[in-house]
């Protein structure tokens, strides 16, 4: 039987460009779904960060195309990497960093028009032809509508609050008819379109990242209008409902070269070298890896490292991240406040991520929400123990009091209760032992979800 083709497309794919989760799941996931006899490949722009590097990425241009786009005809150029390729346009497609919401939607209607059109371009030069186009996040959400149902679509929600909201302005430069458009928001000035919202009605189908946010967010989700789309698709007779795929990590990216019965030599060289390089003394070790992002509960945090340090000394807390500057201020504030204590660095900087997962005791995960979340399953690759809020993805990978601690979400008095029971666990090495261990073994590589997702897609086909 020929593999089944699929193309994988978003915002971003590691190691090319990444700058969240969803950039390590497209730089993952398609590996094992070709280790399982899927052609996938995966489409995201050509950025330019992505054109300086090049050479060493071995990209090649494999051709062009033209698209229209609003009156103007526009060239794509295609570059592709193995099992890659990149879509090229300088005035649509280079910026990682495009200003103002409705750029922002211009440029991933252009993105998602050129995917459409990229589908025949592929045939004609490499007789390759999707037979579904997986898309992922509201970046991607006007492929389904643009495709009208010649390829099959599944559509990925890595994170329902980011929507893509702007001027239906954007349907003109597609050529689309407002008829065709099913979530739009008639208002003054501007009628507003969601793309996301059109992604989640028009896809063959629709998952996320995990079964906890499924149910989350096709429950109670503060008011969002989620689950009205899917009340819609029930109506048109598409009652597949969300399904929930939990990720996976790149085992070969993170790789500590320990394991449950090695460990324990490996990972106390590791935190003392840590804790040299950060200039803090010798004690239970806490960190915290991410965005500094209202949705990563930096401020539950604090309040609770506020409670733990008042005049004692019985931990070291590593923070490493950046984002909101007014989250950054309180983070460093509290960084000055304990300065035998605290320390705080404010960059993305994934080698020092590298260190702060294999030299650290515990890592704080205490999310407002988490879709699915991938530092919990990378701490535990490297034998340290989650503290994460009960929420999304972090409940469904962790089990508590097993292979890490979970708290009551947005509970800053539950998380400093997991702190102490954490350094009451550090004064036992058997059941500190156990712990680590437990994590150590608990699989979280793409094994399973990536069959998963090709059950899912064999499904879809079949409709
Ligand atoms: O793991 C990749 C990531 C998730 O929880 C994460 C998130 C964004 O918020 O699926 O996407």
């Amino acid at each position: 039987m020929p593999a089944l083709k699929v193309l994988i497309t978003g915002y971003e794919a590691a190691p090319f460009f990444k700058r969240g989760g969803l950039g390590d799941v497209l730089g993952s996931l398609p590996k094992a779904l070709r280790d399982i006899g899927v052609d996938a490949r995966v489409i995201i722009p050509y950025y330019e960060d992505i054109e300086k590097k090049s050479a060493r990425f071995r990209i090649n241009k494999i051709g062009e195309y033209s698209i229209v786009f609003g009156s103007d005809i526009e060239h794509i150029g295609v570059y592709g990497g193995p099992h890659v390729y990149f879509l090229s346009n300088r005035k649509y497609l280079s910026s990682i960093n495009t200003r103002g919401r409705n750029k922002k939607i211009d440029q991933f209607a252009f993105f998602d028009l050129a995917v459409v059109e990229f589908s025949h371009f592929i045939l004609e030069k490499k007789k390759w032809y999707p037979r579904l186009i997986h898309c992922n996040d509201w970046h991607t959400g006007f492929i389904p509508l643009l495709i009208e149902q010649r390829i099959p679509t599944l559509l990925t929600i890595h994170n329902l609050n980011y929507q893509g909201w702007g001027s239906s302005k954007v349907l003109d430069l597609l050529h689309v008819k407002d008829e065709a458009v099913k979530e739009l928001k008639r208002g003054v000035p501007v009628t507003e379109v969601n793309v996301l919202g059109e992604g989640i009605l028009h896809a063959t189908r629709v998952s996320t990242v995990s079964p906890s946010y499924a149910k989350e967010i096709t429950s109670d989700y503060d008011g969002d209008p989620i689950h009205l789309y899917l009340k819609r698709r029930e109506k048109e007779g598409k009652d597949h409902g969300v399904m929930g795929i939990v990720n996976g990590i790149d085992y070969e990216t993170w790789n500590p070269k320990y394991d449950a019965n090695s460990w324990e030599k490996a990972k106390k060289k590791n935190k003392k070298l840590l804790l040299k390089s950060m200039g803090l003394a010798d004690r239970p070790t806490f960190c915290f890896i991410g965005r500094m992002a209202g949705q990563k509960g930096l401020d539950i945090l604090i309040k609770a490292i506020d409670k733990i340090l008042q005049g004692k000394n019985a931990a070291n807390f590593i923070l490493l991240g950046s984002g909101v500057p007014s989250i950054e201020k309180m983070v460093n504030k509290t960084a000055n406040k304990y300065k035998d204590n605290v320390r705080v660095e404010l960059s993305y900087n994934e080698e020092f991520a590298h260190k702060l997962y294999a030299g650290s005791d515990f890592i704080i995960i205490p999310s407002r929400y988490e879709p699915c979340g991938l530092i919990q399953m990378i701490a535990m690759r490297y034998g340290t123990i989650p503290i994460a809020a009960k929420t999304g993805g972090l409940k469904d990978t962790i089990s508590h009091a097993k292979n890490g601690f979970l708290f009551k979400k947005g509970s800053a008095s539950g998380l400093v209760e997991g702190v102490k029971i954490a350094l009451m666990i550090c004064q036992s090495h058997s059941l500190y032992e156990k712990m680590v261990k437990s994590a150590l073994q608990t699989d979280f590589s793409w094994n399973k979800s990536a069959k998963l997702y090709k059950e899912l897609y064999l499904d879809i086909i079949k409709e």
